[in-house]
């Protein structure tokens, strides 16, 4: 067989890379080719994506890798961009940690009880969500909704400027919260909810397939696409760790169940009509906010934390006080008082860990499925401590990597496509090439004392 070249677009919290793969029918080999910082700012009141900026940046991407059979973008869920009737940009899109969705949850819940959302949408509640931003706009913003006329996430808008098809890739549809997966379509019905019409949504296309020569679909939602790199196995957890930690499974269709909802458990959809039921936590974002705030490099910090007395501290790591907080080392000192800097990450760093037990096992009575093992993926695997404290705290082995599972799922399904079996193939050529760190779990009773605050009422 010939080989074919696939360039994966990457986009995280602070930074963005392209990674070229070379795919010989067998063996995939993969070279970073260029990598840039994502940065967002506030512009007219409020926390924006730098959309030009990275548009530029996908520019160098391309040209640095030269000739390829496909490219395929991913960034994070959720956010968007609205076009006007000339297919102008109506403003550079709102970053989802923008204050604008402060107690908008509620109202929204005024408009749709609960249950008719998870119903026909299967999703997590966050104030986060897309369909929770858009009711935001509606009631801010009117007029800027009414000139809209094309919805686009952010991965599709990025796609739109390189190819001019208009459509939402379906991983990244469905996180929108405005997407009944029951149903297969947009759900008109919440959209006329929270004012927003819904002819402004193009026509959801699935991963893995080519509206146009050149151009395959990845997951473009990136947790999609990290999930996409593995091999997994029967009961195999993944945990996607960056600025979030989404612990999830994999299962053949949404689960809808009143017990999910009570939950709190997300239905995201993944590759060959498959569904991720997962749950974010808030994941290495307090640690990320606390070197902003006090800088120095991860490791040396980690290495202090390590060395620092266990179990001295307890947080609630969900906590809606540590979503966007001016100050992250402010807010936890207040939440974990009499302790000094190294204690309080590693009360972190084991309430993470206690929240992924409590998570793996809502998504196990939820799915039926017992958990095995757990993979570690992103760039948070590279954090043995928290690898170590998550395998002890679940009981079950930890496998860790790909560090860059996002960008080698993007190139998966460029290569592997809609076809299941060739997906497969290159999800082990992708085993093969990455040497994944075993973590053994050593029980200690002190998990268990820990978990049981997790349980008790605030
Ligand atoms: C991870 C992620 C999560 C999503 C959050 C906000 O990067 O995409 O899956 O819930 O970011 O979009």
């Amino acid at each position: 067989m010939s080989k074919t070249r696939h360039l994966a677009v990457d986009i995280g919290a602070s930074s963005g890379k392209s990674l070229l793969g070379t795919w010989d029918g067998e063996d995939l080999t993969v070279e970073e080719t260029h990598r840039f910082a994502n940065t967002s700012s506030f512009v007219d009141g409020h926390l924006r994506w730098d959309i030009d900026h990275l548009d530029a940046e996908i520019d160098t991407c391309q040209r640095k890798a030269g000739p390829v059979d496909t490219f395929g973008i991913d960034t994070w869920g959720v956010d968007f961009a609205l076009l006007d009737s000339s297919d102008g940009l109506l403003g550079r899109p709102v970053h989802y940690r923008d204050h604008r969705t402060d107690g908008m949850l509620a109202e929204l819940h005024q408009l749709i009880p609960a249950e008719k959302l998870y119903a026909a949408t299967g999703i997590q509640e966050m104030q986060i969500n897309t369909l929770v931003q858009l009711l935001a706009l509606s009631r801010q913003e009117p007029d800027v909704l009414a000139r809209a006329r094309t919805f686009l996430t952010i991965p599709d808008y990025l796609h739109w400027r390189r190819t001019g098809v208009k459509a939402c890739e379906f991983t990244n549809a469905t996180t929108t919260q405005c997407y009944d997966p029951v149903a297969g379509s947009w759900s008109s019905e919440l959209m006329s909810a929270v004012g927003v019409d819904a002819s402004v949504f193009p026509a959801v296309a699935q991963p893995g397939s080519s509206p146009l020569a050149g151009f395959v679909l990845p997951a473009c939602h990136d947790t999609g696409s990290a999930v996409a790199a593995l091999d997994l196995e029967d009961g195999d957890y993944w945990i996607s760790s960056g600025t979030w930690s989404i612990v999830g499974v994999n299962v053949p269709r949404p689960i809808l169940s009143e017990a999910a909802r009570l939950l709190n458990l997300t239905n995201e959809g993944g590759l060959h009509g498959t569904f991720r039921l997962g749950k974010n936590v808030m994941g290495l974002w307090i640690l990320q906010e606390w070197l902003r705030h006090r800088p120095e490099p991860l490791s040396h910090l980690l290495d202090r934390v390590n060395k620092t007395q266990p179990f001295q501290g307890f947080v609630n790591v969900d906590s809606p006080d540590l979503l966007a907080p001016d100050d992250m080392p402010a807010v936890l000192q207040r939440m974990l008082p009499g302790l000094d800097g190294e204690a309080i990450l590693r009360s972190v760093m084991e309430s993470l860990a206690v929240k992924y037990r409590w998570v793996v096992a809502a998504l196990a009575q939820a799915s039926g499925i017992p958990c095995r093992r757990v993979r570690i993926i992103g760039g948070g695997c590279q954090n043995a401590l928290l690898n170590q404290m998550t395998a002890d705290c679940l009981g079950v082995p930890v496998v860790a990597g790909p560090v860059e599972a996002t960008a080698l799922g993007n190139l998966a399904v460029q290569i592997g496509r809609q076809d299941p079996g060739a997906v497969r193939h290159v999800q082990r050529a992708i085993a093969r090439m990455t040497e994944p760190q075993v973590f053994e779990p050593h029980p200690d009773d002190r998990w268990d004392a820990t978990y049981e605050r997790l349980l008790q009422p605030v």
